[in-house]
C-alpha cells in the first residue's frame, strides 16, 4: 500500500497546535489548508459577511423594492444539483419574505444552459403565471449577454446570481452578484451557486429588517441543508467558508434524522446517474 501524505505549511500546523489542537489533528487540518483554530469554529456568526460581495446591497434593495411593489419574480434555475438547490433556497426564502415568486428550469435539450433569448421569450410568454417583472438567475447567467439584452428589450429586469467565471463581456443586468466577477473582494471565490443565492437571501433579510418590512424573524439557517447538498454536489473546494456552510447543513440533516427515527424509514431509491460537472 502506498500512502501519499498531503503537504502542509508548518506555520499552519504550529498555529493549530498552539491553539490546543491535538498534534495529529493539527497535521491533518493543516494538510486541508486550515490555517487557524478560528477556521474550525463553525457557526453562522463566523461566516463571511454578505456585505463583502460586490453588488449585494443593490441586489437586496432591488428584491426588497420588488417585494414591496408586489412585482412578479421568476427564478431562472439550472438542472444540476447546485442549480436545483439554489432555486429551492430562493423559492423558500422569497415566499417567506412575502414575494410573488415562481421558477423556471430550462429543458436542457431544447434550451441548453443559461438565460438564453429563447428562454427569456418563454418566460415572457407568461406560461408561469403571467409575464415576470424580474428574472433572478441562480447558478447561471454570468455569460448570458444576449438573454439579458432580450429581457431588457421586453421591459423585464434581471438579477444575475452566479459563481461561474465571467467572460470578456458581462451581461447588462440590473445587478450581478458573483464572487468571481472583477472587483469583488469577497474572500471566498469557491462559493457554489446555492451559496451565492443563500447569501443574497441573508442580505435581503437584513434589508427588509432595516426597512421594518420583516413580518417576523426568519431563521434562514433552516436552508443550510440545501446549501450543503448543492455545495458538495458541485464539487467546489471546501475552503473555510464553504466548510462552515456545509458543517451547519450536515448538522441540520443529522438532527432531522435523529428526530425522525421513530417514523418508518423510506425505501432506498435507485442510484441516480452521474451528473455532468457544474
Ligand atoms: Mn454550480
Amino acid at each position: 500500500m502506498n500512502i501519499i501524505q498531503r503537504s502542509y505549511q508548518e506555520t499552519h500546523r504550529r498555529a493549530l497546535v498552539e491553539a490546543g489542537i491535538h498534534p495529529l489533528l493539527a497535521k491533518i487540518y493543516a494538510a486541508r489548508s486550515i490555517r487557524s483554530a478560528a477556521e474550525l469554529a463553525y457557526s453562522a456568526a463566523t461566516l463571511l459577511p454578505p456585505t463583502q460581495l460586490k453588488g449585494m446591497e443593490q441586489a437586496a434593495a432591488l428584491l426588497a423594492d420588488a417585494i414591496h411593489a408586489g412585482r412578479r419574480l421568476l427564478i431562472i434555475a439550472d438542472y444540476d444539483a447546485d442549480g436545483a438547490t439554489a432555486c429551492a433556497v430562493g423559492m423558500r426564502a422569497l415566499r417567506l419574505f412575502g414575494a410573488n415568486v415562481d421558477y423556471l428550469v430550462p429543458d436542457r435539450f431544447k434550451l441548453g444552459y443559461g438565460l438564453s433569448p429563447e428562454l427569456v421569450d418563454l418566460a415572457a410568454s407568461g406560461s408561469k403565471g403571467g409575464k415576470p417583472d424580474l428574472l433572478i438567475t441562480v447558478d447561471n447567467g454570468i455569460a448570458s449577454v444576449e438573454g439579458v439584452a432580450r429581457a431588457r428589450a421586453l421591459g423585464i429586469g434581471t438579477l444575475i446570481t452566479d459563481h461561474h467565471l465571467p467572460g470578456a463581456e458581462l451581461p447588462q443586468a440590473d445587478c450581478i452578484v458573483n464572487p468571481n466577477q472583477a472587483g469583488c473582494t469577497f474572500p471566498s471565490k469557491a462559493l457554489a451557486g446555492v451559496g451565492v443565492m443563500f447569501y443574497v437571501m441573508i442580505a435581503l433579510r437584513a434589508q427588509l429588517r432595516q426597512r421594518g418590512a420583516l413580518k417576523s424573524e426568519l431563521n434562514l439557517g433552516a436552508l443550510t441543508d440545501l446549501v450543503a447538498l448543492g455545495t458538495i454536489a458541485d464539487v467546489v473546494p471546501l475552503d473555510a467558508n464553504n466548510r462552515n456552510l456545509v458543517a451547519q447543513g450536515l448538522k441540520r440533516i443529522r438532527a432531522r434524522r435523529r428526530a425522525s427515527t421513530s417514523t418508518s424509514s423510506p425505501g432506498r431509491g435507485s442510484t441516480p446517474p452521474a451528473g455532468s460537472p457544474t
